[in-house]
C-alpha cells in the first residue's frame, strides 16, 4: 500500500464500475468514502478499509474531491442537484457515461455552482480497471487532470483532450462507433461462411490477424484525408473498391446483405457524384454529409 492516506476522495456510485474504481483507490491507500443508493453495495470495500457514507451528501462533505461513476446522465443530476451548495469550492470527476452535449451541460451545471469539473469516458470493462490495456478519455480542467493525475493512473492510462468537457466523451463515443462497425463487420463474414459448415471459432481464427492487419491502412486514409486530396496516387480507388461480389455472394449464402450495401451505398455516392477515380478514403465525404 503506498501512503496516500492523507488524499481524501469520496466515490458515487457503486455499480461494476464504480467498485471496481473504489477498489483500486482503497488498495492504493487512499482515505476513500463511498456512497451507493441500494445498502450492501459498499460492504466489501469497507472490509478493505472504506468509510461508507449514509447519504451523498455527506459522501461529498467528506472529501474536496468527489468521484461520480452512476449509470446516466439523468442519475448524476439526481444525485447531484440538491448537493450544489455542498459541492461548491469541491471538485467533481464524472466517469459516468454522457453524450459530449450532456459533459457540456454538466461542466456548465458545475461552473454555475461553483465547482471545478473534469469530464471522463471509461474505455474498459470493470476487470480491466488497473490493469494494462485499460485507458480513461479525460477533458474539462486541466488544472484537475494534471494535480489528480497519479490518482486517475492507478486506474488506466490517463489522457486529457483540453478544456471542452465535451470531448473526453466524444473521442469515446467515436472509438465505439468505430468498435461497433467492425463488430458487424465480423458478424456478416462468419455469418457468410457459417452455412459452408464453418464455425464462428474457425472463421475468428481467420478474421483476428487479417483484420489486425488491416488497421495499419488507418494512418494511410488518415494522411490522406487530412492532406484534403483523394487523388493521391498508389491508393486502391472507389471505383476499384466495388463490393457487387460481396453483396452477390452473401445473396447466394441466404443471408442479410444490410451491412454490405451500408458500405457500398457509401461508396457509390461518391462515384455517383464524380470522384470514382479517387481514392476510398473519400467516403469519410458520405459520412461527413448525409444523403
Ligand atoms: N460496466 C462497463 O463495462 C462499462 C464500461 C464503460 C463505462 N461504463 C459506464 O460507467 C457507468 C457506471 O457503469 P456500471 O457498470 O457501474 O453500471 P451499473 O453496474 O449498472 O451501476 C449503476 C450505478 O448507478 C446507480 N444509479 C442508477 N440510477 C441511480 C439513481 N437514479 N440515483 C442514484 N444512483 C443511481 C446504481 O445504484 P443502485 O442501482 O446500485 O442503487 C449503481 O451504483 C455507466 O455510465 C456506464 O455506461 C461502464
Amino acid at each position: 500500500m503506498t501512503n496516500n492516506n492523507s488524499v481524501q476522495v469520496s466515490l458515487l456510485g457503486l455499480g461494476a464500475m464504480g467498485s471496481a474504481l473504489a477498489d483500486a483507490l482503497v488498495k492504493a491507500g487512499y482515505a476513500t468514502t463511498v456512497w451507493n443508493r441500494s445498502l450492501g453495495k459498499a460492504d466489501d470495500l469497507v472490509a478493505q478499509g472504506a468509510q461508507a457514507a449514509a447519504t451523498a451528501g455527506d459522501a461529498v462533505r467528506a472529501s474536496r474531491l468527489v468521484i461520480a461513476c452512476l449509470l446516466d446522465h439523468a442519475s448524476v443530476h439526481e444525485v447531484l442537484d440538491p448537493l450544489s451548495n455542498e459541492l461548491a469550492g469541491r471538485t467533481l470527476i464524472n466517469l459516468t457515461t454522457t453524450t459530449p452535449a450532456q459533459s457540456r451541460e454538466l461542466a456548465a451545471w458545475a461552473a454555475h455552482a461553483g465547482v471545478t469539473y473534469l469530464d471522463g469516458g471509461i474505455m474498459a470493462v470493470p476487470q480491466m480497471i488497473g490493469q494494462p490495456g485499460a485507458s480513461i478519455l479525460y477533458s474539462g480542467s486541466a488544472d484537475v487532470f494534471n494535480e489528480c493525475k497519479p490518482l486517475l493512473d492507478l486506474w488506466a492510462t490517463s489522457t486529457y483532450f483540453g478544456e471542452d468537457a465535451g470531448l473526453a466523451s466524444l473521442y469515446d463515443l467515436a472509438l465505439l462507433a468505430g468498435m461497433y462497425v467492425m463488430f458487424a463487420g465480423f458478424m456478416h463474414g462468419a455469418a457468410m461462411v457459417a452455412p459452408a459448415g464453418v464455425t464462428a471459432g474457425q472463421f475468428a481464427a481467420m478474421a483476428t490477424p487479417w483484420l489486425t492487419a488491416m488497421t495499419g491502412a488507418f494512418q494511410g486514409f488518415a494522411a490522406v484525408i487530412d492532406g484534403g486530396d483523394y487523388t493521391v496516387e498508389g491508393q486502391q480507388s472507389l471505383e476499384f473498391s466495388n463490393l457487387s461480389d460481396l453483396l452477390a455472394s452473401s445473396s447466394d449464402q441466404g443471408i442479410s446483405t444490410e451491412v454490405v450495401a451500408m458500405v457500398q451505398g457509401l461508396i457509390q455516392r461518391q462515384i455517383d457524384a464524380g470522384h470514382g477515380e479517387e481514392g476510398f478514403a473519400r467516403i469519410i465525404e458520405s459520412i461527413k454529409q448525409p444523403g
